[in-house]
């Protein structure tokens, strides 16, 4: 099923060079579709699926006061039913929902540095795109790669810029184009001076095995659909995000082989924002499958007919809500910042429900690749490390989170 055309293939302007493209610039024209619940495929032929188009899927709003560890994962995690938590956010979290841009900046060490990522002006992450616009070697055979002309384009590499010119992009001042803390355990890195902000995690998550808390800042953010293999408590703190849902059943209609990503490089420029370009190093040699094939929101003609099909939800997590979003369900979010400029949210990964882990590797501290260096291979499983979490599974916790709005962390308030 070759994806010939695209609305945004035409990144690339008539007078730009190849490899190159201007920031922000996207093409306008669009590939025609059929509209959704007009047009649509004649399912009617296949049982199944249209039973599934017919299938209404909801996400309900439920106070965390009314669950218990225990039955947040019996009803919720057990069954991969995404749900919306309120009050479920831990206490010592609280000061977070009145975070702004200029509070960043008067928590941090002064002079900071973080890394963080260009976005196009639309906010968007990452997207599809003809291959042959990139320079460099497309004879590369990936494991699993189906549509060798297409690649995953990624908006760019991240950048190291002072965390001034971070909150500056926030404000939408400064020569910067709109960049985004996206995640990528930054709360070890970059962020780590918020760390201590965000201790323990939302409790409802007391029987999972948590991985780490990762931290979301940002504007009018967009990130493409994909999904992830974690349980997720997605805590919104300021300003709000807007999650497309659609659950792994979809997959068929979305993943089509694996995605060659390829990095563009953001060039700064004067009197500009910057240009994106598309440069030979920036072709890898990641293939990724978690990635839909086309765009959901303007889906070419090609894959109209699938995406027609799609059992889309669409939720808004309000600041002081938590998202439950299981292991598998395909997520496209859009953040909505506050008056303020900022968007942020805390995401707690859980290991996958649906995933047997032994407990001899979960107490392994060693590599458990035969010749690995020893710190590389305790990065690798730092999953399984874990310190301390399967005491918190295997100890009984009895009685609802009722009475406790934020949740039960005394011994992991905040020290700072
Ligand atoms: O908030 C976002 O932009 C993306 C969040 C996400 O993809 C995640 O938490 O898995």
């Amino acid at each position: 099923m070759p994806l010939t055309s695209p609305g945004w293939l035409g990144t690339v302007s008539k007078d730009a060079p190849r490899g190159s493209w201007p920031c922000y610039e996207r093409n306008q024209g669009r590939a025609s579709r059929a509209p959704l619940g007009t047009d649509g495929p004649d399912v009617s032929k296949d049982r199944t699926r249209s039973q599934q188009v017919t299938m209404k899927i909801s996400v309900e709003r439920v106070p965390a006061e009314n669950l218990t560890p225990e039955s947040f994962v019996r009803e919720y995690v057990a069954t991969n039913t995404p749900v919306l938590l309120q009050g479920a956010i831990p206490e010592s979290w609280a000061p977070c929902l009145s975070w702004t841009p200029e509070s960043l900046l008067e928590m941090a060490p002064s002079e900071l540095r973080v890394k963080v990522a260009p976005l196009m002006e639309d906010g968007r992450d990452k997207w599809v795109e003809d291959a042959s616009l990139w320079p460099g070697r497309h004879d590369v055979k990936l494991p699993g790669v189906v549509h060798g002309n297409l690649v995953l384009a990624v908006a760019a590499s991240r950048i190291e810029v002072s965390l001034a010119d971070f909150v500056a992009s926030l404000r939408k001042e400064g020569q910067w184009p709109a960049l985004y803390a996206d995640g990528a355990a930054n709360l070890e890195k970059s962020f780590e001076f918020l760390r201590c902000k965000l201790p323990g995690f939302p409790a409802l998550g007391e029987r999972l095995l948590f991985k780490r808390t990762d931290l979301w800042l940002g504007g009018e953010t967009l990130s493409t659909l994909h999904f992830d293999n974690v349980e997720n408590l997605f805590a919104q703190l300021v300003g709000e995000k807007e999650f497309l849902l659609c659950p792994p059943g979809d997959t068929p209609l979305l993943a089509d082989g694996r995605l060659r990503k390829a990095y563009a490089t953001w060039q700064a420029s004067e009197g500009s924002k910057g240009n994106f370009e598309r440069k030979a190093e920036g072709l890898s040699d990641e293939a990724v499958m978690n990635y839909a094939v086309y765009d959901v929101d303007d889906p070419p003609e090609e894959y109209a007919e699938l995406a027609a099909q799609l059992r889309k939800t669409v939720v808004t997590v309000r600041a002081g809500e938590v998202l439950y979003l299981p292991f598998g369900w395909w997520h496209q979010v859009r953040g909505r910042p506050s008056p303020s400029g900022l968007c942020c949210s805390a995401a707690s990964f859980f290991q996958p429900f649906f995933v047997r882990l032994q407990p001899k590797s979960l107490s392994l501290t060693g590599p458990l690749l035969r010749g690995a260096a020893a710190g590389r291979a305790e990065a690798t499983n730092e999953g399984f490390l874990m310190k301390g979490t399967p005491g918190a599974v295997l100890e009984t916790q009895r009685g609802p989170v009722a009475g406790s709005r934020f949740g039960r962390h005394p011994s992991k308030r905040s020290k700072c």
